[in-house]
């Protein structure tokens, strides 16, 4: 993935590439999630998510992330890439690519 950072506010752009195919009979269906971590908590919270596109290998997804910038504070990001499969929005049901 390549991600692109702008002040003062905080713009990642994702490209994911050559994820698994985990679909039968088709390509994967990716959507990317956003967690942050807290900052006194440590604990990892959604930030959002992009969109879904379906059955792709290289998807290029429109959906933008803006955060807050925090001045001198460490901001830990995770992007999880995740296989939705079905179309429940529980992701612990989905495949992480
Ligand atoms: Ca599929």
């Amino acid at each position: 993935m390549d991600f692109y950072l702008h002040l003062p506010s905080c713009t990642y752009i994702k490209t994911v590439t050559n994820l698994l195919d985990m679909d039968t009979f088709s390509k994967s269906d990716p959507v990317v999630v956003l967690y942050v971590q807290g900052l006194g908590t440590k604990e990892w919270r959604e930030f959002g998510r992009t969109e879904v596109i379906d059955n792709t290998l290289n998807p290029d997804f429109v959906r933008k992330f803006v955060l807050d910038y925090f001045f001198e504070e460490k901001q830990n990001l995770r992007f999880d890439v995740y296989n939705v499969d079905t179309r429940s929005s529980n992701l612990s049901k989905h495949l992480s690519l």
